[in-house]
C-alpha cells in the first residue's frame, strides 16, 4: 500500500512538472516584466506577515483528476466561496492555516520539514493607488518555482528559488479586497538548477519579502553605475527607463563630490554614459558608499553606492590597483541560531558579524545567490562577495532549457546586485564534472556574466587532480574550462574524504594557467562540545587540526590568492544522516548551529590576523 502511495506521488509529480512545461507561462522569462532595481527606495507597501496557506502536495488546486489544468471555481487561485449550503468546494483558504512570509514552510510546521510539493499562499489587501502612477508587486525570492494570481486571474510564473521577480498590477488592482494568490512548488527535478542532489536543505515557500512598488508613470527602470574596468576615477554605466515617455534628460548625481552629469535618453529609453570622478574608493578598510541620485523628468532614485576597481593581473588579484589576498569563509543562506532560510538585515548582521570577528575581508556566498539584504550589509561592513548560481555538480548540460534556465538565474542575480562594490566576482559552477557538453553550458554562462557586467571577475569552483611519484603528491589544476575564468576556484578534501590531515604538509599544486586561485573550499565535520583526540572523527581537535595541517599546505601555493574555508556556520542537509553527530546537520561549520565556536574557528582567526591585508601570504 505504501509503495503505491509512493508511485502514486512520484507519478503526479513528473506528471505536473511536464504539465508545467505545457503551460504558456512556464519558463517565460521573457514574459517576467523587467525587474525595477532598488526597490528599497521606493513607495512601497509591504506584504510581509501571516498568509493564508493550504499544503497541496498533489496539486488538486492546479489539476483536475483527468491532470487538466484547472480554470473553474475548483482552481484554488479564484479562492472561490460556497454560493449555497448545498454547493460543493473542497478548499478554503479562511480555514486553512497561515504561514509567516518570507519564510521557509519547512521550520514553520514540523510536518513540512522535510515536505517537497505546492503550497497555496493567500493574503488580502485594499490599494489606494494615486492616478497616473504604475503598481508592481515584487517578490525577493520563492523557491522554486512560483505560479502568481491576483483578483483570480493569472499574473505569469517564475523559475528558480533564489532571484527576484515582478509583475506589474497598474490595472489589475482595486481599492478593496484584492486578493493575491501563489502556488509554490519546491519539488525537485533532474532538468532544474539546481538539480535533484545538492547537500543543502530544500526550504520551500515564499522565502523573501513581498512589496508592492509604486512608481510614476515613466519611471527610473534600472541603471549600472560603477566605475569602469580597469579605472579609479572614470565611472561608466547605463540606465534605462520604462514608460511612455523614454525620451527625457536625466542627471546622474553624487553631491558629497559635488557631482552632477545630465544624459538624454534615446527612444528606447536608455542611456550609456562615462565621466570622471575623483571619490574616495570603496574597499574592506574603508567601505565608503555614496548617496547616488538618478533624477529624470518623470522620477528620481537614489542609491548608496560605493566605487571600486577589481582586476586579475597574473596571478594578482588588485583591487584598487593593490594586490590583495582574500580572507574568507564560505556561507549558506541559513539563519543564525534558528537553522532556517535567512533573509533579514539582522540575520544578515550576525552572519557577517561572525565573519568579520574571524578577520575576514571575503565571504563566499554559497551556493545560490543569497538575498539583496546581506549584499548590502557586505557593501557596508567592508566584505568582499563571491555570488554564486545554482549551477552545483550534474546539472543537465544537454538540456537547452537547462541552460535557458541558469542563464535567466544568473542575469537575474547580476541585475540585482551589479551596484553592490563588495561584489567583485560571479562564480558560475561548483564541482562540476568535466564534459564537452559541460564546458559549452559554462563558457555560455560565463560569456553571459562578462557581457551583462564587464567589470567584475568570473570564476568557478573547480576540482583539481591528484598526481602521485614516488612518495610525494602532487595536485594539478588541469580543468579545461580554467582557460575561460579570470579566477581559479578550487575545492579539495585533504583531511576528509581523501587522505590523513597531516598528509597536506607535503602536497604540492601547480597550475599551467598563470592566473590567480582561491581555495574556494577545504574543511572536515566537528561536532561542538565533542572532544578527543585528533585523529578521532567529529572532534573538535580533529577539525582544528586539520586546519592546522590544511594552512601549512595552502602557504606553499604560491597563485594562491584567497581561501574560502567550508563553511562558517553548521547547516541542515538531508544528506547528512549520522545519529548524534550529524542529525542531518553538514557539521563543517566553524560555528555550530546555535552560535558556540569550534575550535578551528580560532586557529583560522589567527593566522587571518597574522595576514598583512594587502599582502598575498609569504
Ligand atoms: C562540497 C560541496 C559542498 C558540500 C561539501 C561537503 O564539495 O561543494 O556543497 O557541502 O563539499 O561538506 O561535503
Amino acid at each position: 500500500m505504501l509503495a503505491e502511495i509512493f508511485f502514486m506521488t512520484k507519478f503526479l509529480r513528473c506528471l505536473t512538472l511536464v504539465l508545467y512545461m505545457l503551460l504558456p507561462s512556464y519558463r517565460s522569462a521573457a514574459q517576467i516584466a523587467p525587474l525595477i532595481a532598488n526597490i528599497s527606495s521606493r513607495q512601497t507597501t509591504s506584504l510581509d506577515g501571516q498568509w493564508q496557506a493550504i499544503v497541496d502536495p498533489y496539486d488538486v488546486g492546479a489539476f483536475d483528476y483527468r491532470a487538466q489544468p484547472l480554470k473553474n471555481k475548483n482552481a484554488f487561485y479564484k479562492n472561490y466561496k460556497p454560493q449555497s449550503e448545498s454547493e460543493l468546494v473542497e478548499y478554503d483558504f479562511d480555514t486553512s492555516g497561515q504561514l509567516q512570509v518570507p519564510g521557509d514552510w519547512n521550520t514553520q510546521r514540523e510536518s513540512l520539514l522535510l515536505y517537497e510539493g505546492s503550497v497555496w499562499y493567500k493574503r488580502s489587501f485594499d490599494y489606494a493607488k494615486s492616478p497616473k502612477r504604475r503598481l508592481f508587486v515584487h517578490f525577493g525570492a520563492c523557491n522554486y518555482f512560483a505560479a502568481v494570481y491576483l483578483n483570480g486571474e493569472e499574473l505569469g510564473a517564475h523559475e528558480g528559488g533564489f532571484t527576484p521577480f515582478d509583475f506589474e498590477i497598474t490595472d489589475r488592482v482595486r481599492a478593496h479586497d484584492n486578493f493575491l494568490v501563489l502556488r509554490v512548488n519546491n519539488t525537485r527535478g533532474k532538468d532544474q538548477v539546481p538539480t535533484v542532489n545538492t547537500d543543502w536543505w530544500n526550504y520551500g515557500g515564499i522565502t523573501r519579502p513581498v512589496t508592492l512598488v509604486e512608481v510614476p508613470e515613466t519611471f527610473v527602470q534600472h541603471y549600472f553605475i560603477q566605475m569602469e574596468k580597469g579605472s579609479t576615477h572614470q565611472i561608466k554605466g547605463w540606465l534605462q527607463l520604462s514608460g511612455r515617455q523614454p525620451q527625457q534628460n536625466v542627471a546622474v548625481r553624487i553631491p558629497e563630490a559635488g557631482l552632477s552629469k545630465v544624459f538624454q535618453t534615446d527612444a528606447r529609453g536608455r542611456a550609456e554614459f562615462t565621466f570622471s570622478a575623483n571619490l574616495i574608493l570603496w574597499s574592506p578598510e574603508n567601505p565608503k558608499l555614496y548617496n547616488v541620485e538618478i533624477a529624470a523628468e518623470t522620477d528620481q532614485v537614489t542609491d548608496r553606492i560605493g566605487f571600486r576597481s577589481i582586476e586579475v593581473r597574473g596571478t594578482d588579484i588588485l583591487l584598487n590597483g593593490n594586490p590583495i589576498f582574500l580572507r574568507g569563509t564560505s556561507l549558506h543562506e541559513e539563519a543564525p541560531l534558528r537553522a532556517s532560510r535567512a533573509w533579514s538585515d539582522d540575520d544578515a548582521r550576525t552572519l557577517l558579524g561572525w565573519v568579520k570577528e574571524l578577520g575576514c575581508n571575503f565571504v563566499r556566498l554559497a551556493h545560490y545567490p543569497h538575498n539583496e539584504a546581506i549584499l548590502r550589509m557586505a557593501d557596508q561592513m567592508g566584505l568582499m562577495v563571491w555570488a554564486e548560481v545554482p549551477v552545483y555538480w550534474t546539472i543537465q548540460w544537454e538540456n537547452p532549457q537547462t541552460l535557458h534556465n541558469a542563464e535567466n538565474q544568473l542575469n537575474e542575480m547580476i541585475a540585482r546586485d551589479h551596484n553592490r562594490a563588495a561584489l567583485i566576482i560571479y562564480s558560475v559552477a561548483n564541482e562540476t564534472p568535466i564534459s564537452d557538453a559541460r564546458n559549452r553550458f559554462l563558457r555560455q554562462l560565463i560569456q553571459d556574466a562578462h557581457s551583462a557586467d564587464p567589470t567584475r571577475l568570473v570564476s568557478g569552483a573547480l576540482q583539481a587532480h591528484e598526481v602521485a611519484a614516488g612518495n610525494r603528491l602532487t595536485i594539478h589544476i588541469d580543468d579545461p574550462i580554467a582557460v575561460d575564468l579570470d579566477v581559479l576556484g578550487n575545492n579539495e578534501y585533504i583531511g576528509w574524504y581523501v587522505h590523513r590531515p597531516e598528509d597536506a604538509d607535503s602536497i604540492d599544486w601547480i597550475s599551467q594557467y598563470g592566473k590567480p586561485m582561491i581555495m574556494s573550499e577545504f574543511g572536515g565535520d566537528a561536532l561542538f562540545g565533542y572532544h578527543g583526540e585528533a585523529h578521532t572523527r567529529w572532534t573538535e581537535e580533529y577539525q582544528e587540526n586539520l586546519y592546522e595541517h590544511q594552512i601549512v599546505m595552502l602557504k606553499r601555493i604560491s597563485f594562491l590568492r584567497g581561501m574560502t574555508p567550508w563553511i562558517l556556520k553548521d547547516f541542515r542537509s538531508p544528506r547528512r544522516p549520522l545519529p548524534r553527530f550529524e542529525d542531518y546537520f553538514n557539521r563543517k561549520g566553524l560555528v555550530s548551529d546555535h552560535g558556540e565556536k569550534k575550535k578551528a574557528f580560532y586557529v583560522l582567526q589567527k593566522f587571518y590576523r597574522g595576514l598583512q591585508s594587502v599582502q598575498p601570504p609569504k
